[in-house]
Order: C-alpha cells, then sequence, then structure tokens
C-alpha cells in the first residue's frame, strides 16, 4: 500500500542567528543530511513524496490558544533583538522571521500525512519536519517546540477522521511534557514516553516526568511514562521496554491509528541522549509497532542532533515502513539493571489501569507464583546437561552478564547476525538484499489464488537422491507426496540460506510434519545457519536427535505442560485466551528470541495448532524481526488457503489484522507464563520484567533458580 514522505524544503530555512550553545544543535542541516542519506540509499524513490502544506490557523488551534498563535505569527515581522528577547521568554527557544512559516508547515505536514494514511493512500509514513513539537505547550514554545505537530495531528484524526483510540509513541530521548499536558485527561490518546530522567536532574526537570504521572481523572493510565534513570540505554533495554511495557499496553488499548514523536537523540552518538541504541535499533521499535492498528503508522520528526546517527536512524526507520526486513541488533541483548528498575516501576505504576499488566510481575501479591505441580522445578532430567561454556561478561556502559552461546565458525551468512560490538559506521548488514521477499513452495494449487501479485510461487525441488538421502532416516517421509514436498522445502530453504529468497511458506501432509521439521532444522544447521529458531506450534516434539550445543532454540507452543527441559529446549501449552496469547508472544517467545539473535527462524503449524489466522499471522510478523527477516513457515497441505495467503502477505512485509480489544489471559496461562519466567530467566535476561532481588521474595523463582546452568542470579 506505499509509504508518505512528507517534505518542504522551506523547513530549512528556520536557523539560530545569535549564540546560543543550547539552541546551535537545531539546525537546517539536521533535515538536508536525513534526506539525502534517504536519497541516496534509494529510499525516497520508493515512496510517495508529499509536499508539506502549511496547518490553517483552525487547525492550530485544535490544540494551542488563538493568543498564542498570533503571538508567534508576529515573530515574522520583528528584527533580530526583539526576536531574541522574545525567545528568552521561554525555555530552549529561538524565533526566526521564517519561524511561524516553517512551524505552520511542520504541523501541516502531520496532517497531510495522517490524512493520507486515513484515506487508505498509503499504509504509513513520515514526516521529516522542523521545527520539532512534542515540548510545544497549549500556550508556549519550548525545547526548540513551536508547535505540537503530533497532538495537533492527532487532535485532528479525532476530529476531522473520527478516531476514538490514538496510540503516540515518543521515542525522543527528551519528555514530550507538551503531549502528555494536552492530553492527560484524555483516554482517547495513549501518550507513551520514554526519556532521559536521571532522577530528575535532566532536562526539563519535571517532577511529572517521572513513572508515577499516569494521566488525570478520565485519563488514568494514558499517560505511559519510563524515565531513564541513567545514560547508556541501549538496544536490549529499548526492546525490552516495548515488549515489557509498551506492547501489552498498546494491545490492550487497540489503537486505531500510531503516532510516532520520533526523535533520533535516544540514538547512539547524540549529544543530548547519551544513549547507545544503534540505528537498526528503529528499525525494531519501527517494525514492533506496525503490528498495531492493521500497520497505519505516521512518524513524525522530533529530536536528533548528532547527523550521522540521524540520517542512519531516519533510513532504518523509512525503510521498515516500507516493509523491508529490520537489520539483526548488533551487541548483547541483556538490559541493564537500572533499565529493569525504570521498567519495572513504570509497571507497577500502571498495572491498576491495564489487565495484561495485573496478572504477570505481581509475583506472589495477585496471583501468587505457585509451582505446576506437573512441572517441578528441580531434577532436570540429566541427559540435558549442556556443554556451553559461560561467555564472560563484555566491556559496555552497564556490564550486562549472560549471552547466547558461542557461536560457531561462520557459513555464508550476514556478518551483522553475530553479536559483536557495532560501532555507529559498521554496514547495518553486509549481505546483500535478497532479490525475492517471499516464495511459496506449495503442493495444493488453489492456494496460489489468494496470494499477493509479488509473492513467487516455487517452482524448483532439490535433487531427487538428495531429497532421499535426507528422507531416509524417517519412515514418514517415505511416501511420494511427503517427498515431493520435502524436495520443494530443501529447494525453498538454500534459497533462503544463499541469500536469494528472504522468506518462505512450505506444505507438508500432516503425517509427515515432525520429520519434515527435523529435516528443515538438519539442513538448516549444516548449510550456513550458526542459530536456528525453530517455533513448533501444536503437537510437534522435539526432534530426538538434536544436537545440545545451544545452536538450536526449540519452543513449542501447544505443549502438554509448560517445561524447560534445558535453556534451549521450552516447550508451553496454547494459550487459550487472545490476552494469553499476546503475553505469549511478548513476554515469552519474542524475549527468547531477541536473546538468541538466531540467523534463521523456522516457524512450523504442526497438527492440532488450534491458531487462528489473524494470530498465526500476528506471530509471523512479528518474529519477522528476527534473522533479518529470514523467516520459513511449515504448514500442513490441508491448511485452508486463506490461511497461507495472510501468512505470505506479513512476510512480505503487510501488517497483519489487528485482533481486536483482547480478552485477559487465563489464569492457567498465566501461571505457565510465569513458571517459564522463572525457570529461564537466569539465563534469558530479555525476558526480565521485575529484578532479580524481587524475585527471590517469590518462593517458586527461588526454588527454580537451583535449576541447572548456573543459576546464580546476579
Ligand atoms: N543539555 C528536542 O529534542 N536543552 N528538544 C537541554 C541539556 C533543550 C530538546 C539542555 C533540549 C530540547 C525536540
Ligand atoms: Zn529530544
Amino acid at each position: 500500500m506505499g509509504t508518505a514522505l512528507v517534505y518542504h524544503e522551506d523547513m530549512t530555512a528556520t536557523r539560530l542567528l545569535w549564540d546560543d550553545p543550547e539552541c546551535e544543535i537545531e539546525r537546517p542541516e539536521r533535515l538536508t543530511a536525513a534526506l539525502d542519506r534517504l536519497r541516496q540509499r534509494g529510499l525516497e524513490q520508493r515512496c510517495l513524496r508529499l509536499s508539506a502544506r502549511e496547518a490553517s490557523k483552525e487547525e492550530l488551534g485544535l490544540v494551542h490558544s488563538p493568543e498564542y498563535v498570533s503571538l508567534v505569527r508576529k515573530t515574522q515581522v520583528l528584527g533580530e533583538e526583539e526576536l531574541q528577547v522574545l525567545s528568552g521568554q521561554f525555555d530552549a527557544i529561538y524565533f526566526h522571521p521564517s519561524t511561524f512559516h516553517c512551524a505552520r508547515l511542520a504541523a501541516g505536514a502531520g496532517l497531510q500525512l495522517v490524512d493520507a494514511v486515513l484515506t487508505g493512500a498509503v499504509q504509513n509514513g513520515l514526516a521529516l519536519v522542523r521545527p520539532p513539537g512534542h515540548h510545544s505547550q497549549r500556550a508556549a514554545a519550548n525545547g526548540f517546540c513551536v508547535f505540537n505537530n503530533v497532538a495537533i495531528a492527532a487532535a485532528y484524526a479525532k476530529q476531522k477522521h473520527g478516531l476514538h483510540r490514538i496510540l503516540i509513541v515518543d521515542w525522543d530521548v527528551h519528555h514530550g511534557q507538551g503531549i502528555q499536558y494536552l492530553f492527560e485527561d484524555d483516554p482517547s490518546v495513549l501518550y507513551f514516553s520514554w526519556h532521559r530522567y536521571e532522577h530528575g536532574r535532566f532536562w526539563p526537570f519535571l517532577r511529572e516526568s517521572d513513572a508515577d504521572a499516569v494521566g488525570r481523572g478520565q485519563g488514568l493510565g494514558f499517560t505511559v511514562n519510563l524515565p531513564w534513570n541513567q545514560v547508556g540505554m541501549g538496544n536490549a533495554d529499548y526492546v525490552a521496554a516495548f515488549l515489557h511495557l509498551l506492547l501489552p499496553l498498546a494491545f490492550e488499548f487497540d489503537p486505531e491509528l500510531v503516532l510516532v514523536s520520533a526523535g533520533f537523540d535516544s540514538a547512539i552518538g547524540d549529544p543530548e541522549g547519551q544513549m547507545q541504541a544503534t540505528p537498526e535499533c528503529f528499525a525494531h521499535l519501527t517494525h514492533l509497532l506496525q503490528v498495531l492498528a492493521g500497520g497505519r503508522v505516521c512518524a513524525m520528526l522530533e529530536g536528533g542532533y548528532h547527523l550521522e546517527s540521524l540520517a542512519e536512524s531516519v533510513c532504518m526507520t523509512v525503510q521498515t515502513l516500507l516493509g523491508d526486513p529490520a537489520p539483526p541488533l548488533s551487541g548483547l541483548m541483556v538490559p541493564c539493571q537500572s533499565a529493569l528498575e525504570s521498567i519495572q516501576s513504570a509497571r507497577a505504576a500502571q498495572a491498576p489501569y491495564w489487565k495484561s499488566l495485573q496478572l504477570q510481575g505481581q509475583c506472589g501479591q495477585v496471583l501468587g507464583c505457585r509451582i505446576p505441580p506437573q512441572a517441578p522445578c528441580s531434577g532436570y532430567d540429566s541427559e540435558l546437561s549442556l556443554d556451553v561454556t559461560p561467555v564472560p561478561t563484555s566491556p559496555s556502559t552497564h556490564s550486562p552478564e549472560g549471552r547466547p552461546p558461542p557461536l560457531l565458525p561462520g557459513g555464508p551468512m550476514c556478518k551483522a547476525a553475530v553479536p559483536a560490538p557495532s560501532s555507529l559506521l559498521d554496514q547495518p548488514c553486509l549481505c546483500p538484499a535478497p532479490s525475492v521477499r517471499t516464495t511459496v513452495a506449495l503442493t495444493a494449487p488453489d492456494i496460489t489464488l489468494v496470494l499477493p501479485p509479488d509473492v513467487i510461487q516455487q517452482e524448483g525441488s532439490a535433487l531427487r537422491e538428495e531429497t532421499e538421502a535426507w528422507a531416509r532416516p524417517h519412515e514418514s517421509l517415505a511416501r511420494e507426496e511427503a517427498l515431493t514436498a520435502l524436495g520443494k522445502l530443501l529447494y525453498l530453504l538454500d534459497g533462503m540460506l544463499d541469500g536469494q529468497v528472504n522468506s518462505g511458506i512450505a506444505a507438508t501432509p500432516a503425517s509427515a510434519a515432525a520429520a519434515t521439521l527435523d529435516v528443515a532444522i538438519q539442513r538448516g544447521l549444516s548449510h550456513g545457519a550458526q542459530r536456528l529458531l525453530c517455533v513448533a506450534l501444536g503437537q510437534l516434539d522435539r526432534p530426538p536427535d538434536l544436537a545440545h550445543d545451544g545452536r538450536t532454540l526449540w519452543l513449542n507452543i501447544g505443549g502438554k505442560e509448560a517445561a524447560a527441559l534445558s535453556m534451549f529446549h521450552v516447550s508451553t501449552p496454547l494459550p487459550v485466551m487472545t490476552g494469553g496469547f499476546l503475553s505469549c508472544i511478548l513476554g515469552l517467545v519474542l524475549p527468547l528470541a531477541y536473546g538468541f539473535q538466531p540467523d534463521l527462524v523456522l516457524v512450523a503449524l504442526g497438527p492440532g495448532h488450534g491458531l487462528q489466522g489473524p494470530h498465526a499471522a500476528l506471530l509471523a510478523a512479528m518474529l519477522r524481526g528476527l534473522a533479518g527477516g529470514r523467516v520459513l513457515a511449515l504448514l500442513e497441505e490441508d491448511s485452508t488457503p486463506q490461511l497461507a495467503g495472510i501468512l505470505a502477505r506479513v512476510l512480505r512485509g503487510e501488517a497483519p489484522p489487528s485482533l481486536g480489544p483482547s480478552s485477559v489471559a487465563s489464569p492457567e496461562d498465566v501461571q505457565a507464563l510465569m513458571y517459564l519466567r522463572g525457570q529461564l530467566e537466569p539465563q534469558w535476561k530479555m525476558l526480565q520484567v521485575r529484578l532479580i532481588a524481587e524475585a527471590w521474595l517469590c518462593p517458586g523463582a527461588r526454588l527454580c533458580r537451583r535449576g541447572r546452568w548456573g543459576g546464580q542470579g546476579k
């Protein structure tokens, strides 16, 4: 459906005319650097270019007072000295004779973007604007912001398009207090902001930036603040904040539109933020938001003062909006202690208002943390002792500990998939983009009818002798249909491993599902995949000959009971309610997957998987964030064409349909999740939603700590 890029050259006009060290970072080159890089990468050319229009007086009046708008209008005719005097009446503000025009274009750009998305002209988009907006208030300019572009867009989407639920995600490193003030009593706008806070010692030094500011009146629980109390927050911290705080609330809120206050001063290199998140992290943040609101995402530029970091991060955002898979994240995926404290205090502050936070993470209080009798903590099966050597703590600003298993010597895979400290100028991904995004290797011809036109229907098969050799150990692969399907699957898998094809779908006869999956795993591991994530739904047993070398993470959803036989062999029942399914994905599957950093993902819908199309689509869409989007979905041959069609669409980058209002998780779902967390948290730090110290208060977790993989905690 396309991505809009809204811009107008005139927005480079406003600039600082006098000496002011605080304001000099907000300069015209911010826009030109971002736009030049988008052109260089061929990204601008792939967007629908829209020229920004000026917002009208009425539109500005949706959030600003008439007096304030006329005050800003008058700056057009002031001389330099008068401009400087007026600027001095606000905090961190400069006016220029072009400010009024630029600020009206900036607000208007957002409105055009919202119109384009809500009329269906495009799926999503980015407005590249100056001045930024999120600090601006009803009658005050603040922090380089004159009119509140994102707030005006939200009010406009409500008024002109009749929307009832709008999510604003403010990933700028500063608190958008302007947006907070404008919507603090409005339950139709959910405002999420993370920001450098340092216990109140960072600009704008507001008490109301802390996690306990949650909105007022009808709007209680619709303001979500995540204060960062240390600098140096990185990819793992940001992803953890999305998985454990923003996304549970966002799914429960079920927005019709997502607006992003897209400031890139939260990226590495920025002098204001002093954070560590690499540009690729913004591809992941964008990707994670695209599963909401049917993919209707409107991003608007806010801050971002390191031109190189800004330009790269903008490219990552636009590339992801265009549907390209996110490049793998670099670095250890271990959130730091301070980030966990912040996330936990925000979860605690929000818990009274959100069902999705009420049952979990409040260990011992709401639900109690009982160990399911069928799955005792102690006494692991001895065959499962792992010969995975602990890897030493890496030097980093906040010394994370624990990491995925050691890497094996390379295959022909993307170098960036190997977790390694990255410098800003590292190429995001050294593998060439596959020429084919999604291929389906299906045997039932009626399925092609529901496929999007650019999804390739694969004709090829692996050589007969080779297919037979792979099939030989498996009785269930002896039949002709199973062999034919296996040949197609092997051919597709090779195409993915060679980088010809990004993702694919293959079908197998139901009776051969487990054996086919086993072959796919072995073939993947022997043909270049270094870490393979296998998400198996339904009755699919872990292949008996799977090596315990940490190269395969096996996750069975639809097992009889919650069980972690090792840190690489996890099984959980299929959640019965949508709420449980969401917490399983956000609270278990994705934290494990992000922690593991696979370079190939297999997702198998096996016998009795019981997953509805939209749920399967959501899972596949979110797993596409891993492994550079290298996801192979295995279906049973008698799956409906609709299921194959919906999976093909999300794997090529379309948004999954929204699930609608979600039910709560059932007590059984919650219990399974909490049990597995207790088991796995010591090894998989992305699972953590509370501090280890607190976990000790939970009797279940304490027992679980005597696990076999070290289990010493922090
Ligand atoms: N060194 C935006 O990013 N100065 N505004 C803070 C601390 C004001 C930031 C001084 C920063 C305003 C849109
Ligand atoms: Zn900022």
